[in-house]
């Protein structure tokens, strides 16, 4: 059975959403990053760069959210766009949007606002504009069209949804009102049975809650390391 190491995390959450979107059987694997288990050598086979999500599947191994949505889409022929070179040209696009733009935005969004031991004001402005940036880019788009590939559910909505839920993590509680369309998007994605089972998947297993010293060498290691 397909092997799922994740965490409650934003990332491997995307990726909890399709396999529930697609009823693919799957053996969730739960690694601790607050306690460090990314960074034991079994798990760094699995995924070179220490992060969660990663799946194995028979002989195959893939790392990273966006390639992992891409691999099991192609897979299952599941959540992708109608055919043509059109439509592959913006999934593509746009999965690669959300993978270098979205996603690092975001998390370094979080990181200044909530981990940072000093408040930099211009890594806070710097990391929040364009994590707002580019929800915006993609809010003007949802103003356009129902989801992000014409109107058909697909791999870059669950990708976009990952992140777009936590828009109140990333930004401040009154961010919501700047994306009205995204917000859209989100409340659709988040009220399926897919995406509840996705976001609670993080509840059967007992995960590290505090940000202590163990949490902060495993995750921010250039606090320790040179
Ligand atoms: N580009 C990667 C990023 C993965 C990533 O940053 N994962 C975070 C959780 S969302 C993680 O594992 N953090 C633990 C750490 O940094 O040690 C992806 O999309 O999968």
């Amino acid at each position: 059975m397909l092997k799922f190491y994740y965490s409650g995390a934003p990332n491997p959450t995307k990726v909890a959403l399709f396999l529930e979107e697609a009823g693919l059987p799957y053996e969730p694997i739960a690694v601790d990053t607050r306690k460090g288990e990314q960074h034991r050598p079994e798990y760094l086979a699995v995924n070179p760069n220490a992060k969660v999500p990663a799946i194995v599947d028979g002989d195959v191994t893939v790392f990273d959210s966006n390639a992992i949505l891409l691999y099991l889409a192609e897979k299952t022929g599941k959540f992708l766009p109608a055919k043509g070179d059109k439509a592959r040209g913006e999934l593509l696009s746009w999965l690669m949007f959300v993978a270098s733009g979205v996603g690092p935005y975001s998390g370094q969004s979080v990181h200044f606002r909530q981990y940072a031991p000093e408040k930099i004001e211009y890594a806070l402005n710097r990391y929040a504009f364009e994590a707002q940036r580019h929800f915006g880019i993609l809010d003007a788009r949802l103003a356009r069209q129902k989801y992000m590939i014409d109107e058909t559910y697909t791999i870059v909505d669950m990708d976009v949804w990952g992140w777009a839920r936590l828009i109140p993590v990333v930004l401040g509680e009154a961010a919501w009102a700047k994306f009205p369309n995204l917000k859209r998007l989100v409340d659709e994605i988040s009220a399926r049975p897919a995406a509840q089972r996705a976001v609670v998947l993080k509840d059967r297993h007992k995960f590290k809650a505090e940000m202590d010293d163990e949490a902060r060498r495993a995750m921010f290691r250039h606090l320790t390391e040179r």
